[in-house]
C-alpha cells in the first residue's frame, strides 16, 4: 500500500478541481504546505481514476468516495482506490457495522468513517448518530473520524469517543470554520478546499493555514 500520510503541517487538500491538469497544478503548488490530498468524485469523474496514481505520485492520497453500500461492493470501491495509489479511504458510518468493517478490513485499518457532517443538513440527521458511529469506529479499528471544523465543540465531544483515533476536520474557510478552533478543539488535521485552490495564490493561502493550524496543535 501507498505511503500514509506524517503530520508536518496539519492540513489536508480537498483537492475538487474538475481537470487533471489544474489538479496536477495545484498539488505541486501547495506541496510544501499540507501532508496529503483528498480526492473527491468531482475530479475523479472529470480526470478518471488514474488521477488517483498521478497525485499519490506528489504526496499521500485519501479517496474520498464516501463509501456507503453493501460490505461486497464496499471491499470492491476500496480494492480498487488502493489498486490506483489512494492511502487511505473515507466511508459513511450509517451504513452500519459490517459495511464499515468491510473498508477497515480491505484497506487495513486506512479508514476514515464520516460521523457529523460539517454542512448545515449534517445537524438533519447526522448528528444524532455520530457519537454511535465515532464509537463504532473505534471498534472497528478505524484510523479515524471525519468530524466538522463548522461545529468545534462537536469535534472536541468526538474526541471523547474515539480517544487516539485521528480526527479529520473539513469546514474550514468556504464553509466558515476556522483551522485553529478545530485544532483546538481535538483535531489532527484540517481538510481545505475552496480556501486553498481558489485564492488567488493558492500556495499562499495553504501556507498561512497550515502556520495557523501548527500554532493551534
Ligand atoms: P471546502 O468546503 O471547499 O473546503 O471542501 C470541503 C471538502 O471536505 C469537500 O471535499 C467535502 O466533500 C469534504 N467534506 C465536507 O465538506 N464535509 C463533511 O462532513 C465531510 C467531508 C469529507 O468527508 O471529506
Amino acid at each position: 500500500m501507498a505511503c500514509i500520510m506524517e503530520r508536518r503541517n496539519g492540513v489536508i487538500l480537498a483537492l475538487d478541481v474538475t481537470s487533471s491538469e489544474k489538479a496536477m497544478r495545484v498539488a505541486e503548488t501547495v506541496r510544501d504546505y499540507v501532508d496529503a490530498v483528498k480526492i473527491n468524485w468531482p475530479l475523479t469523474l472529470a480526470a478518471g481514476p488514474q488521477v488517483i496514481t498521478e497525485i499519490s505520485k506528489v504526496k499521500p492520497v485519501i479517496c474520498d468516495m464516501k463509501i456507503a453500500d453493501i460490505p461486497s461492493i464496499n471491499r470492491l470501491i476500496v480494492q480498487e482506490a488502493l489498486a490506483r495509489g489512494a492511502s487511505a479511504v473515507i466511508c459513511h458510518g450509517f451504513p452500519g457495522e459490517d459495511s464499515v468493517r468491510a473498508c477497515v478490513e480491505t484497506s487495513k485499518g486506512s479508514t476514515y468513517v464520516v460521523t457529523e457532517m460539517s454542512h448545515p443538513g449534517g445537524e438533519q440527521f447526522t448528528a444524532s448518530v455520530a457519537d454511535e458511529i465515532a464509537d463504532m469506529a473505534r471498534i472497528v479499528g478505524a484510523r479515524g473520524i471525519v468530524a466538522p471544523a463548522t461545529r468545534p465543540e462537536r469535534i472536541a465531544a468526538l474526541r471523547g469517543i474515539v480517544g487516539d483515533l485521528e480526527i479529520i476536520s473539513p469546514g474550514v474557510g468556504a464553509q466558515g470554520g476556522k483551522a485553529s478552533s478545530a485544532l483546538e478543539a481535538g483535531a489532527d488535521y484540517v481538510i481545505v478546499g475552496r480556501a486553498i485552490y481558489q485564492a488567488e495564490d493558492p500556495r499562499e493561502a495553504a501556507r498561512k493555514i497550515s502556520e495557523e493550524a501548527l500554532s493551534a496543535i
